[in-house]
């Protein structure tokens, strides 16, 4: 038997085994009892164009990743600390959302998470002001968590939150330029993406009442999954089964996204392929199969993907070391391994 059928089988066994857990985590007791709390969260009925896109865009049907942190990163010091994460995980989740209307706004995106963008199904305007309430009622919920962790809280909450506009204002000043090296990459998704995380873990290590070392080492665990988990995401966007990934394969390369790929690519190509990517880069709407065929092609010949992948398992390594240098017994942390493993092994 040819030893590439035992590791492509292995692989496989790995992905199934990755999406299950991953839907095992999203219909855990956590998820649950969150979902309970968020349903009692009061959105008013009046005005409807002002509430009714929040409802809307928290009824579709995110992964909830990051609230499941906050809970996750509570439970991991104090287990009696999760109850009251969760207004904290309500913030998160709030937060995310809110920044999610508002870079769809921006992108001009169609859809997310496979349905119409708020800004598409109402209007711009609608779609400003709901987020604005959105972000609002996330500092609502930060105000019903434990007094005494109220000013930690805050401090990390508000430096993330500036953390993910500095990202997003480095993705759009991305989009203009030419050239955009590995490093200003991996630096811009970690402020934009993966800080996030971070914030969502300890966060909920502060409630619990964890010393500041261990909170500095879960939040890093964090910030290291979050890059692996938007190097996944590149990779995926081209690599991903249509199938499953429910988004269209070769998306970042029709429109040109700077991703892992790109930049990589761009580091590495001989100026006799130059003309070739500059020629791909400015093709048009009408010869959109060629394009992802053809810059598939030069992915190919610089083994790119390899590349692509080995950055993605060096941040999850480093996350894996963050999480394994804390001091608490070595279960307590299965369920944050797993999740790391069944988000890097993600088909969607
Ligand atoms: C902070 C004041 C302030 C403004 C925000 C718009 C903006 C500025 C930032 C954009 C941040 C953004 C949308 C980052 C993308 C993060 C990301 C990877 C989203 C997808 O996350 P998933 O896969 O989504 O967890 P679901 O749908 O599962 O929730």
């Amino acid at each position: 038997m040819p030893s590439g059928f035992y590791k492509d089988s292995i692989s496989h066994f790995i992905l199934i085994f990755a999406y299950h857990f991953l839907a095992m985590f999203q219909e855990s007791v956590h998820a649950r009892v969150f979902q309970n709390y968020l349903e009692k969260v009061n959105f008013p009925q009046e005005p409807q164009h002002l509430y009714d896109p929040i409802r809307y865009i928290l009824s579709l049907s995110g992964k909830r990743i990051r609230p499941l942190l906050v809970l996750m990163g509570a439970e991991l010091f104090d287990e009696s600390a999760v109850e009251p994460a969760l207004p904290a995980s309500a913030a998160i989740e709030f937060f995310h959302n809110f920044s999610l209307i508002h870079d769809d706004i921006m992108d001009v995106a169609p859809l997310r998470r496979g349905k119409p963008t708020v800004h598409q199904k109402w209007n711009d305007n609608v779609a400003i002001l709901s987020g604005d309430a959105l972000l609002i009622k996330a500092y609502q919920e930060l105000a019903k968590c434990p007094t005494d962790k109220i000013p930690d809280l805050l401090r990390i909450f508000n430096a993330t939150s500036l953390e993910v506009c500095e990202g997003q204002q480095y993705d759009m000043d991305f989009e203009k330029r030419a050239q955009v090296s590995e490093t200003a990459y991996i630096d811009m998704i970690r402020l934009k993406t993966s800080v996030l995380l971070g914030c969502a873990l300890q966060m909920g290590a502060i409630i619990a009442g964890a010393d500041v070392r261990s909170q500095r080492s879960l939040y890093d665990f964090g910030v290291n999954l979050g890059i692996a988990f938007q190097l996944q995401d590149d990779i995926l966007d081209v690599y991903g089964n249509p199938k499953s990934f429910g988004k269209q394969v070769g998306g970042d390369i029709l429109s040109n996204k700077k991703t892992i790929l790109f930049v990589k690519l761009q580091e590495l190509i001989c100026p006799t392929d130059q003309d070739q990517l500059a020629y791909l880069l400015n093709q048009t709407i009408d010869t959109e199969p060629e394009k992802v065929e053809k810059m598939m092609g030069l992915y190919a010949k610089y083994d790119i993907h390899t590349l692509a992948i080995y950055q993605k398992e060096k941040f999850t390594t480093i996350a894996y070391e963050k999480l394994m240098e804390i001091q608490v017994e070595a279960d307590k942390k299965q369920t944050l391994f797993s999740l790391a493993d069944a988000l890097m092994h993600r088909v969607q």
